[in-house]
């Protein structure tokens, strides 16, 4: 008798635990694109599209590699709806001794596997993803005992457990973070590298019709649709990012520009996050580059610190904090999440542009995420469970066990500082001082309180006004709230009159 096993949507690594200790004749493997895993949130066309695709490819890969493979089209009859659907269909099919997988990546599904084995009547082996540089156990060693989890001290472990940018047992440069270099704004360039793009294959033309017609109210752009597919193309996506952009990733890795949706950025999360590279590797290259003298220590540094140590780290507090986390709601925000949120039209031309391209391009860069949309959530007191549902759908990297961390943590606070010790709130100061938003704006940045002032000034103000009583004792906080303090009545006044008219607008 053979193993059955299953490979979801990010898993499409040909080491992943399940596939690399069977030898072809011992199993058969099961994919399966399915309407639930399409559903549980509203994503982005290309997402879909994005993983239909690489999973078919993938699926093309083991059967050439001689492995025999049951893959569960979304356009057949009758159309499979779920996961558990599809092992039962196959379970019936054939004579399987055990079914075998790795661990899903969201608590959704893990809870829903732990079941699996009474339902389906067969012995059911989970095994640890080991994909990721720091193991849950591992992360839960570090994490014991500690009162504050700070990101930098996971970092510097993870520096030394895997030796990059280390020298002699001491971090290269003599620093273990240059991230006070990176905080340039940047300039429009006709020479910008641009992200490698891919031709869509027949394989993906035949998805992109598929989306198109199953999806046709679907989030955001399907076309034109260039993100690799395969390891192959992304490994290109790789190269061209270390030999275009690598070496300025640092210095503007904070900028903003209109027009710009991807300046110095690798984007590459979405292959690393379904497995088409390896985050190790990823690094490693990056390495190689600085120690041949082709980009900067700040950048590689930067670059690394984002893989090996936020990265790791959301993941690391994903399973940590359990399924409840995505319900955290520290500050106890309510306001629903703003219509233009999923439309874009909105006279804020910071927020118009990063949502519009979120709605073309599957893809904001962090910055744009944590300053434009996260900022303007947090302060204007937004359901951080409505706001994580929408990174959850919009952006072609986003899966649980990252995203939530960065949402309901680092942007909204609404762990209450587990991973940030202070709440990301701004004014539009930040925004004019990384961007070029600002001018071509219908809002005046340095207005503060009149009827065309920025609505960030009045938010940011009202915002910690509002949560006063849960902030006003962060030490990081001290200083801004002495600020509000020595404000006359009338000024605090007219911050909240004006918030309060922004917010009604909405
Ligand atoms: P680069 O800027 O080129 O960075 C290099 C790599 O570092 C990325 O490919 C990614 O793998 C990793 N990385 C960078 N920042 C982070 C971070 N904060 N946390 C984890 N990994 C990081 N990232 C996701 O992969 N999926 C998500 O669903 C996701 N949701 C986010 C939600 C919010 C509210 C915020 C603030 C950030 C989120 N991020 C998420 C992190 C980050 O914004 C993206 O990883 C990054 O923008 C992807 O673009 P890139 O590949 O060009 O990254
Ligand atoms: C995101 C996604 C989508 C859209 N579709 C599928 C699918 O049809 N089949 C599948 O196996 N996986 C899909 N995925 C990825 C899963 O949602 C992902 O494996 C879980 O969220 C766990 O990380
Ligand atoms: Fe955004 Fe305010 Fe600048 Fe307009 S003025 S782009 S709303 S920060």
């Amino acid at each position: 008798m053979k193993d059955l096993v299953l490979v979801l949507g990010d898993q499409l690594s040909p080491g992943l635990p399940s596939l690399r200790q069977l030898q072809p004749g011992d199993a058969d493997i099961l994919m399966a694109e399915v309407s639930a895993e399409t559903e549980y949130v509203w994503h982005h066309r290309k997402k879909i599209a994005f993983i239909f695709s690489a999973m078919r490819h993938f699926a093309g890969e083991l059967r050439e590699a001689g492995r025999q493979v049951i893959y569960r089209a979304f356009d057949e009859t009758p159309p499979c709806p779920d996961l558990a659907s599809a092992v039962t269909d196959a379970l019936a099919a054939g004579d399987y001794k055990r079914l075998i997988l790795t661990e899903p990546g969201e608590w959704r599904l893990r809870e829903e596997m732990a079941g699996w084995e009474e339902r389906f009547g067969v012995p059911v082996v989970i095994l640890e993803d080991d994909r990721f540089i720091c193991s849950r156990d591992d992360f839960n060693r570090w994490a014991d005992g500690r009162k504050q989890l700070r990101m930098e001290y996971f970092y510097r472990e993870m520096r030394q457990r895997t030796g990059l940018l280390m020298e002699g047992g001491k971090p290269a440069g003599g620093r273990w973070n240059f991230d006070s270099e990176n905080r340039k704004p940047a300039s429009g360039d006709l020479f910008m590298p641009r992200p490698l793009g891919t031709e869509p294959d027949a394989i993906t033309r035949d998805v992109l019709d598929l989306v198109e017609a199953r999806f046709p109210d679907g989030f955001g752009d399907l076309r034109p649709f260039r993100f690799a597919v395969t390891r192959a193309d992304a490994e290109k996506a790789l190269d061209h990012f270390i030999a275009k952009a690598l070496r300025d990733f640092g210095d503007y890795q904070d900028a903003m520009l209109k027009g710009e949706a991807f300046l110095y950025h690798s984007v590459l999360s979405a292959y690393i996050n379904i497995g088409l590279l390896d985050p190790l590797e990823v690094c490693r290259r990056a390495e190689t580059a600085w120690r041949e003298g082709k980009a900067p220590l700040n950048a590689v540094e930067g670059f690394i610190r984002q893989i090996i140590g936020w990265r790791e780290y959301a993941r690391g507090i994903y399973w940590r904090e359990g399924p409840d986390y995505v319900r955290h709601n520290e500050l106890e925000a309510t306001r629903p999440l703003p219509d233009f949120y999923w439309s874009g039209e909105t006279d804020m031309a910071c927020l118009a542009a990063a949502i519009g391209q979120t709605r073309r391009e599957a893809y904001a860069h962090h910055i744009q995420r944590l300053m434009v949309t996260g900022t303007f959530a947090l302060i204007a007191g937004i359901d951080p469970h409505a706001l994580h549902e929408w990174y959850l759908a919009v952006y072609i990297d986003a899966f649980e066990w990252v995203e939530a961390p960065n949402t309901i943590g680092m942007s909204q606070f609404a762990d209450g500082g587990l991973l940030g010790s202070k709440p990301y709130a701004a004014s539009g100061a930040y925004i004019d001082r990384m961007s070029d938003y600002c001018a071509g704006c219908r809002y005046d940045v340095k207005d503060k309180t009149g009827p065309k002032s920025c609505p960030f000034n009045s938010l940011y103000w009202d915002f910690l006004d509002r949560n006063a009583g849960r902030l006003r004792g962060n030490p990081r906080l001290g200083p801004v709230y002495r600020n509000w303090d020595r404000m006359d009545e009338t000024k605090r006044q007219a911050y909240r009159d004006r918030a309060r008219a922004v917010l009604n607008a909405l």
